[in-house]
């Protein structure tokens, strides 16, 4: 039963108790019950607004509802959604089109989740260490980073180092080595094994806490792959689409990747929709029947994904990015609140780190922002991710940083 509107305290409550219930239990959400999403913001279901500084984990990069996007899928929708990929469709072609000359690639091979682009990089990887390469059967690995993020398969969490995302998840797959981000150096002696096929990497650790590696990181780890003959995947699903201030975190250092991850904000906020891209010498490798997926390329995705791209472009978003990034780090740091230690990131990913005797002192932080009307969530346990839509402007940065300046003042005394 639902509760009487006037009960307005009940009504959060109402569907809180709702996914205790009848959901599993495996997220931990403010609580705060969402209806309602324009551009930077979210209303609860008492009509209370706040500012989105999660975007959906940077699904959201163009802000929520984009009338352009939202214009496209209803469009869409009403004409074809889905064929599976054993038939054609008119969109297929012309949105694989358009998405490989828009980054630079012979080809692109779409999916829908991040985690099922960064598994078909994986399959890509070894399919080609064994054909191209030469590799011998079963033997190629793949050199990750501590403290990553790819996602939740099983086979993904098999080399993350994170005990929350593995244990009692195993048996864990094999091929897989773990060396520190950030150091060039591990990554040349871990390629001195020949069965190394390739080199997977987020150019900003998301989930660590948005760890931004030193600057040449980038161009240094890609040219020591290109030395060793391995491909060099850049897991670009959270920094890609303009997050960082650039349309990829790699551009910043003109790296290209060998195979490119891209998802979350490739749906527009609207659906899932991921894609690998790679040339045809690695693309090719893989042959009718021996990968795909059922909604993966379908007409619906398509079409919301080249809108999604477009706007990003058309509204300059990732200029926007750099300077709002800016002033949002500039606002924070002016605080000088003795209780924010580190303050990191590029364009608009970034994150606080909170310092307090209190171990739920970013929890309570995020509760009091929620009060003040800005949305955030922590992460491993001290961490604050700030990542708001693209198109947030310099009035409601200003706002933004009075919020957080405002319930800063909760963790005194
Ligand atoms: C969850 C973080 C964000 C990703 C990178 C692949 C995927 C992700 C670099 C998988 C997904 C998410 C998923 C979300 C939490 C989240 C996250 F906190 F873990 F780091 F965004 F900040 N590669 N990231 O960041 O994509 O399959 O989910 O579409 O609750 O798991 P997916």
């Amino acid at each position: 039963m639902q509760p009487a509107i006037h009960d307005m305290l009940s009504r959060t409550q109402y569907y809180l108790e709702l996914e205790e219930q009848y959901g599993a239990h495996n997220y931990h959400p403010l609580p705060v019950v969402l209806t309602r999403g324009e551009a930077v913001y979210v209303w609860d279901v008492e009509n209370k607004r706040y500012y989105d500084f999660l975007s959906g984990y940077s699904a959201i990069n163009q802000g929520h509802c984009h009338p352009k996007i939202l214009k496209a899928f209803i469009e869409q929708a009403q004409q074809l959604t889905l064929t599976s990929r054993a038939f054609h469709s008119d969109l297929l072609g012309e949105y694989e089109k358009f998405i490989t000359a828009w980054f630079g690639y012979d080809k692109v091979l779409p999916m829908n989740t991040g985690v099922e682009a960064v598994e078909t990089a994986i399959k890509l990887c070894r399919k080609w260490a064994y054909e191209v390469k030469g590799i011998a059967a079963n033997k190629a690995t793949i050199i990750v980073c501590e403290g990553n993020f790819h996602g939740r398969t099983t086979g993904v969490i098999s080399f993350s180092s994170d005990p929350s995302s593995t244990v009692n998840f195993g048996p864990y797959m094999p091929g897989f080595t773990i060396i520190p981000y950030n150091d060039a150096g591990a990554l040349e002696k871990a390629l001195e094994d020949k069965n190394v096929a390739g080199f997977l990497v987020e150019p900003i650790q998301g989930e660590a806490g948005v760890v931004v590696p030193g600057e040449g990181y980038l161009l240094q780890t890609k040219r020591l792959c290109e030395q060793a003959g391995v491909l060099f995947i850049a897991d670009e699903i959270q920094t890609g689409l303009c997050r960082t201030g650039k349309m990829l975190a790699c551009d910043h250092e003109n790296v290209r990747p060998d195979i490119l991850i891209l998802g979350k904000a490739l749906g527009g906020g609207m659906l899932p929709v991921s894609a690998v891209l790679a040339d045809d010498k690695i693309m090719l490798t893989i042959k009718p029947g021996e990968h795909g997926s059922t909604y993966g390329g379908n007409p619906l995705a398509c079409k919301t994904a080249i809108a999604a791209l477009r706007v990003l472009k058309d509204e300059n978003m990732a200029q926007n990015a750099v300077l709002m990034g800016e002033l949002l780090r500039k606002g924070l740091r002016d605080l000088h609140s003795k209780h924010v230690s580190i303050i990191r990131g590029k364009g608009l990913l970034n994150a606080i780190v909170i310092q307090h005797s209190h171990k739920d002192a970013a929890w309570e932080l995020c509760l009091q922002l929620k009060e003040n009307g800005l949305l955030a969530k922590p992460t491993h346990g001290d961490k604050i991710r700030f990542a708001p839509p693209l198109i947030i402007s310099e009035e409601q940065i200003n706002e933004c940083v009075k919020i957080i300046d405002k319930s800063l003042s909760c963790l005194e005394g």
